[in-house]
């Protein structure tokens, strides 16, 4: 579990900048330590925008974005659908196909690509509830604003 972890916080790092542009809209709302997991989360959660990011909402999302690269319709992607959803979302631009084909079968299925665990909801949904308010985004915030600020020795 830890090496999927890593992987999507190496994503994170990598697309940070291209999110914070896209993201100013959320910042102004309520700034939330400008994380790239937040910003990303007001992409494809927040629906309804009243400040409430579900995995119902990531799942949709991720349906989209699979359903708009399977383009032959066959329920996988090819590593060449694949890049299109490098191409549709600035957080995946670097994901790596090998990273989501479980089964190394060189394609990704609907399920491989729609049960990866999404970094924001282990970051934030500490209550495993599948739902993450933007006050536990701040709490969350706060919490690690706390621990870099703790005098290293
Ligand atoms: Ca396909
Ligand atoms: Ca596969």
């Amino acid at each position: 579990m830890r090496t999927v972890f890593a992987l999507w916080i190496f994503i994170a790092a990598c697309s940070g900048s291209a999110l914070a542009q896209s993201s100013r809209d959320a910042g102004s709302r309520r700034s939330a330590g400008n994380d790239a997991l937040v910003a990303w989360a007001t992409v494809w959660g927040d629906v309804g925008r009243t400040g409430v990011f579900t995995c119902e909402e990531w799942k949709r999302y991720a349906t989209k974005l699979f359903n708009d690269a399977d383009k032959n319709r066959d329920g996988y992607l090819t590593a060449e659908e694949f890049g299109s959803i490098r191409k549709a979302d600035p957080m995946l631009k670097n994901a790596d196909i090998g990273y989501f084909d479980d089964n190394r079968d060189g394609r990704v299925s609907r399920s491989e690509f729609l049960d990866k665990p999404n970094l924001f909801f282990a970051k934030y949904d500490r209550k495993r509830e599948c739902r993450v308010t933007f006050d536990t985004i701040m709490d969350v915030a706060a919490e690690s604003e706390k621990a870099r600020e703790r005098p290293r020795r």
